[in-house]
């Protein structure tokens, strides 16, 4: 089953999804209208974004997913062991499914993949070729906002486990209020089975630094992407190279911050309305928060989970946390 499903959220059978463009319209307008500005980085994962993206995961600065695929690799039997015959996985965001490959590989005859995203041309895509390397799984695409309410199709009769799989310390993209609110609600569609989450560690300031300030100035590109974006879909007159491309680690908020500033006093046209930014005013693009595996464990204790076994890299960079859903 190849083609997307948009799936009702809120129990009156509406899809529950905005359109794409409607929303990111709407987001920037809140933004540029309020104080401090700031913005969902989910914006940035048009199709230039998700490239750039695809080009940050390769860089030697920006340990973070080689670090996972390494984990992965070297414990897929036993996180394999952890979900028994016949499970299926359910990701949130579809990814770059090179890591849910390494677990597929290793699993018991897995049942079905049920990726979750946004974007339902990329989601299309990945599906696709995932299918055609692994004719004997059902891969159902799942379209919708899984920060939002989520209903999911039941279990297929006689399949075992339901794993959710969450790589890439994206939940660090939410801020803590968020992050428990997403996993309670993980922790419901996952009922009686169990969660998969990558998770960034607080580090050296340094390395963080480094990571998210590259030497190629990807990241910085990623970054402005969002103005070009705006300035494509929507119409605004963004002086891109009016803006700069900040990423600094706060270290007693344990996170990265991303913002754009303006280089100079300037004046942003969209439409009949002009939106005015100080020298140095910043729209904040991105929060990428770290996490201890003791924060992260009591983080899940909090929405329901119960902790299961942890497997982390030799140099202690990044975790992965098997966490039992609520019964
Ligand atoms: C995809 C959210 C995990 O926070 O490291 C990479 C995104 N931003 N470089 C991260 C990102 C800048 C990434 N996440």
């Amino acid at each position: 089953m190849l083609n997307p499903q948009f799936v009702p959220v809120d129990g009156h059978g509406r899809a529950g999804h905005t359109e794409p463009r409607a929303a990111f319209a709407r987001d920037l307008r809140a933004a540029l209208t309020s104080r401090p500005r700031s913005i969902s980085p989910k914006y940035f994962y048009d199709e230039r974004g998700s490239h750039l993206f695809d080009a940050i995961c390769g860089l030697p600065e920006y340990y973070p997913t080689r670090t996972e695929l390494r984990i992965l690799q070297s414990h897929a039997r036993e996180i394999a062991a952890q979900m028994g015959p016949r499970a299926e996985i359910v990701e949130f965001g579809a990814g770059s499914l090179r890591k849910v490959r390494l677990l597929l590989d290793a699993m018991d005859s897995p049942a079905r993949y049920l990726p979750i995203d946004i974007s339902g041309e990329h989601l299309a895509r990945s599906a696709h070729e995932l299918q055609r390397d692994y004719p004997r799984i059902e891969v159902q695409p799942v379209v919708a906002d899984y920060t939002q309410r989520l209903l999911l199709p039941a279990s297929l009769p006689g399949s075992g486990m339901r794993v959710g799989f969450f790589p890439g310390s994206t939940i660090g993209n939410f801020t803590p209020a968020e992050a428990l609110h997403f996993l309670q609600v993980a922790g419901q569609v996952l009922r009686g089975g169990a969660l998969l989450l990558g998770a960034d560690l607080v580090k050296d300031p340094q390395v963080l630094h480094a990571a998210y300030n590259d030497a190629q100035g990807i990241t910085a590109e990623f970054n402005l992407n969002l103005l070009q974006r705006a300035n494509r879909e929507l119409g605004t007159a963004f002086d891109v190279d009016g803006f700069s491309h900040s990423a600094f680690y706060n270290a007693p908020l344990h996170r990265i911050e991303m913002h754009l500033v303006s280089r100079r006093r300037q004046s942003v046209a969209w439409g009949t309305e002009r939106f005015e930014f100080d020298e140095g005013e910043t729209l904040h693009t991105e929060n990428s928060y770290k996490f201890t595996i003791e924060s992260l464990r009591a983080l899940a204790v909090d929405a329901g989970f119960r902790p299961g076994p942890v497997w982390t890299d030799e140099g202690r960079m990044f975790s992965v946390h098997w966490l039992h859903a609520p019964q």
